[in-house]
């Protein structure tokens, strides 16, 4: 690899539309901070760089849906996530905006500066437009029938029962959601990056030059440009977002695909006039983090405006990753499958590690990967309680046990103990391999290994044994202890930040750096470590069973609302209503109807007579079940023969989805014959 003197690292901009869940975490936010750790505790210079991207249409919808503007709904959810990122210890130099003024003339001079240099070709399309509510609109304004499956409600850019991505112009019957009325084909300007110019330049440079990329990545890039790039328009018939700087672009702005990525640039320079050290030199190495919906964006799209611009360096390497699932289900914002952040914390107040380390354990690094409670549970227990947790205090506990909380001396040392001790340059250098190469799983592994190494080497040792006939065996032994367990609060702290500023403090470090790891020499003969406070405490079954019966709750929900429910009928008059005559009335007895299966005959005691009313209800019950049952009927229907039964009147039932049947009873027994009016 070239020789880099300082690092800029990006993390996608989430949409400001909603607060922000694991698979956000799992995918983009964990892995990035735990790079930047890494290389701030190496002592390089390095810049990372986040914020809400607070354009484009999911946020117009929102606020619609809300009632507010959309100005009000990006307020609102910067700040929830901002809060969000700050609470796991996701450590940005800054969390910026794009609604902010910064970005609003960074994105609109970058675009100036393509259009003036002649790097956008105009067209004009014909674009629905809504003629009742005088508006273009965006795909996802019209609904119709899905040309392939014929739901009623697609989407004009994707069928989600289907899952087929349409264009607005498929769509059989578009209404628009603005006003419900038929769209009309109007034509409309819109400038475009002409991206099949850069075919060659894209391929020499991924294709050829990042060979090293994760094949994910790789892949999807290689698809991209194997079928052919085409134009893409830059630019939107929208009321929201970075207005297009160029005459006779009213009611135009930028895509938000345009504006979001300047973002990274914007925010920069928020944070630093140095900025263009960080973007215009050849000795900078940017990175970015992102999900795997984000890749042809950033690996071709924003590559191609960077290019075109002229200025500004490349990425150098764009770690996606796949997606996280919940449960083994898909994370889904509508459908609130997802563990909210701000929710867990509710939860687990404190164990932002916890969470922290159960995703980058699980990291969608090379297929989608699944989050569990229970397997949550039993990270948390069995590896943080019983691994970390309990070896820092029993090397801690035992050193104020023996040697009031001071480093004791090393004697000579056993084989045993040299071949412990080589073990920490040897996991050191695993990490650093593992965190270059954006493998956070093994990396994570590894810093757990060395409290393993600690654990394994206290049990093996026993010096709780030694202590009365070998106590100068007792101090080497915990001495190399108090040494393994600096190597962890170094080794592990880009992975676990609030843990290991737990164990600087007992162990009384002031600075944890990175350069130190491996050493079997950390704390000085002598040094006063302080006592032990718990770093992690058990997960009972009851607070997983709880997070479960949520879950479960939720997805209950979902399929209720699934359930249509008939539109209403046409008004009637209360006339008509009070025609009806509807009694509360027992039901005697109940048989089939001979030689049917559906109908059954009941005798009932109406309160105004005893009479027989046939219904066909056989398939939801068993006579028996009707038996002394109060039920509503309708007695002044016209009798009917049934099979030869006279029915004089009609049992009223509830009936649910898949066309069950359910009596209609009084919340308390009443009299027969009672009214329901
Ligand atoms: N907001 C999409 C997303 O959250 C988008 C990322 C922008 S990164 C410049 O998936
Ligand atoms: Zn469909």
């Amino acid at each position: 690899m070239k020789a880099y003197k300082r690092y800029l690292i990006t993390s996608a901009l989430p949409y400001a539309n909603g607060p922000i869940h694991i698979g956000h975490l799992a995918g983009v936010y964990v892995p990035s901070d735990i790079y930047t750790r890494y290389l701030r505790m190496k002592g390089i210079d390095v810049v990372s760089i986040c914020g809400s991207d607070e354009h484009g249409v999911p946020i117009t919808i929102k606020a619609r849906q809300e009632g507010v503007t959309p100005q009000a709904i990006v307020d609102k959810y910067h700040a929830i996530i901002k809060k969000s990122f700050e609470e796991f210890g996701i450590a940005f130099d800054i969390y910026a905006r794009t609604s902010s003024p910064v970005h609003h003339q960074t994105s609109s001079e970058f675009f100036r500066k393509l259009y003036d240099d002649g790097k956008f070709i105009e067209r004009t399309t014909e674009q629905y437009f809504d003629p009742e509510v005088g508006q273009f609109l965006a795909d996802r304004y019209i609904t119709g029938t899905c040309p392939r499956c014929s739901n009623e409600n697609a989407y004009g850019d994707q069928c989600e029962k289907c899952g087929t991505s349409l264009n607005a112009t498929d769509l059989i019957n578009p209404k628009s959601t603005l006003s419900g009325v038929k769209p009309i084909l109007k034509p409309t300007k819109h400038w475009f990056l002409p991206l099949e110019q850069y075919q060659g330049f894209l391929e020499k440079w991924i294709l050829e030059g990042h060979k090293e990329w994760k094949v994910n990545v790789y892949g999807q890039c290689k698809s991209w440009l194997d079928s052919g790039l085409q134009p893409r328009a830059v630019s939107r018939d929208l009321d929201w977002g970075v207005p297009v700087p160029v005459e006779g672009a009213e009611g135009k702005v930028l895509y938000v695909w345009f504006d979001a990525p300047i973002g990274y640039i914007s925010a920069t320079k928020e944070l630093t006039p140095e900025w263009e050290k960080y973007w215009k030199s050849d000795d900078t190495r940017m990175i970015h983090f992102i999900g795997k919906d984000n890749i042809v964006f950033h690996c071709i799209i924003f590559p191609s405006m960077l290019k075109a611009e002229g200025s500004y360096i490349l990425p150098d390497n764009v770690p996606a990753n796949e997606f996280l699932n919940l449960e083994g289900d898909k994370i889904s914002t509508s459908k609130n499958w997802a563990v909210w952040l701000h929710e867990y914390l509710q939860e687990f107040p404190g164990k932002q590690d916890v969470l922290r380390y159960t995703l980058a354990a699980n990291m969608p690094e090379t297929k989608d990967n699944d989050f569990t409670w229970r397997d949550f549970q039993a990270r948390n227990n069995n590896e943080l309680v019983a691994i970390l947790g309990n070896f820092a205090n029993r090397a801690l506990v035992l050193t104020h046990k023996y040697f009031r909380g001071q480093v004791p001396e090393v004697g000579i040392l056993t084989q045993y103990d040299r071949e412990t001790l080589e073990e920490l340059p040897k996991l050191k250098e695993a990490i650093e391999k593992n965190l270059e190469g954006f493998r956070f799983r093994d990396a994570l592994r590894e810093a757990m290994n060395i409290a393993r190494l600690g654990n394994k080497y206290l049990a093996d040792t026993e010096p709780w044994k030694l202590i009365k006939t070998e106590p100068q065996r007792v101090e080497t032994i915990l001495n190399i202890s108090l040494q393994i367990l600096a190597n962890v609060a170094i080794l592990a702290n880009p992975f676990l930040p609030f843990t290991t500023q737990k164990l600087m403090a007992m162990l009384n470090l002031e600075a944890l750096r990175w350069e130190d790891g491996g050493k079997s020499y950390i704390l000085p003969v002598g040094h006063q470590v302080n006592q032990p406070e718990l770093l992690f405490e058990k997960i009972e079954d009851e607070a997983i069973e709880k997070q479960l019966a949520k879950l479960a709750a939720t997805k209950e929900q979902n399929k209720n609302s699934k359930i249509k429910t008939t539109p209403q009928k046409d008004t009637i008059t209360y006339e008509d209503f009070s025609k009806m005559d509807i009694r509360i009335g027992t039901i005697l007895s109940a048989e089939i109807v001979p030689k049917t299966q559906k109908l059954l005959k009941l005798e009932v005691d109406t309160g105004i007579d005893r009479r027989t009313v046939v219904s066909g209800i056989a398939e939801c019950f068993k006579p028996e079940e009707l038996v002394g049952k109060q039920a509503a009927f309708l007695v002044n229907l016209e009798p009917r023969k049934i099979r030869g039964v006279e029915s004089n009147g009609m049992i009223l039932m509830a009936q649910d989805e898949g066309g069950k049947l359910r009596l209609v009873m009084p919340n308390e027994k009443v009299n027969n014959g009672s009214e329901v009016k």
